[in-house]
């Protein structure tokens, strides 16, 4: 594939200063896997300290503001998250879309601020149960697509994540015939929007991907990587599903 895999973790409010002892094997891991990428998203406050000890790996964060900075109590900016050591941020999780109420524009905003300041930007879709189950989670993906992508230019990589909310920590994840479907109307709306850039940008799955169902998700058309949540957070359960990636 013209795409290198990107296998990123999603920390979410997990973590502490003693589970960054983790990163050392996730990152030996990644060294090994030559033509994978690898990146762990802790929570903010464990970035610097991750970066310090990420040998190799990138470090992200999973949300950004979409301002630089000001009077925005309890945010924090994409030129804060690189000067920690961040190099990516997810954007648009659909845990933050609903706890925090983050509409499409609002997704958009925070990529375009990301990708603003060079980080790599993963934004993240997937439609719920009740959609999938009433025929429409094409229509609601494409739409989320339409309003949360940003203009992708700047110095970052933008990344889609399709997570089919239904998927997520519950251990069901989707069928691969229903990724392959729903990763085949990513691609032909990355290609109608942004032409042959389109073709390049990669489209990760994420819902409860582990050892188990990572080599079958990674031989899916246009699955050129994952999104791991609960995982992702010990080495002997994320380096498999590296490994399976390389
Ligand atoms: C989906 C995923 C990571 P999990 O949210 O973003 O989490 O692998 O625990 O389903």
């Amino acid at each position: 594939s013209v795409r290198r895999k990107l296998i990123a973790g999603n920390w979410k409010m997990n973590g502490s200063r003693a589970q960054l002892a983790e990163l050392s094997a996730i990152a030996a891991a990644a060294r090994e896997a030559a033509g994978v990428d690898v990146a762990i998203c802790p929570p903010f406050t464990l970035i610097s300290l991750a970066a310090a000890r990420a040998g190799g790996l990138a470090i992200g964060a999973q949300d950004c503001h979409q301002s630089d900075s000001g009077a925005h109590t309890g945010n924090v900016s994409a030129p804060m998250l690189k000067e920690a050591g961040a190099r990516l941020t997810i954007v648009g999780h659909s845990e933050r879309r609903a706890d925090q109420h983050e509409s499409d524009a609002l997704v958009s905003a925070k990529a375009q601020a990301a990708i603003r300041h060079g980080l790599r930007t993963i934004v993240c879709v997937g439609e719920s149960e009740a959609d999938r189950a009433a025929g429409r989670a094409g229509k609601v993906v494409s739409a989320q697509l339409s309003g949360s992508l940003p203009d992708p230019e700047g110095d970052g990589e933008m990344v889609v994540a399709y997570e089919p909310i239904w998927a997520i920590g519950t251990g069901k994840s989707a069928t691969t015939a229903d990724v392959a479907e729903m990763h085949a109307l990513i691609r032909a709306h990355l290609i109608d929007n942004f032409g042959d850039r389109g073709g390049r940008i990669r489209i990760l799955y994420g819902g409860s991907v582990k050892a188990e169902n990572a080599a079958e998700l990674f031989a899916v058309d246009n699955v050129d990587g994952a999104l791991v949540g609960g995982a992702s957070l010990t080495a002997e359960q994320f380096v498999p599903i590296i490994q399976a990636a390389a």
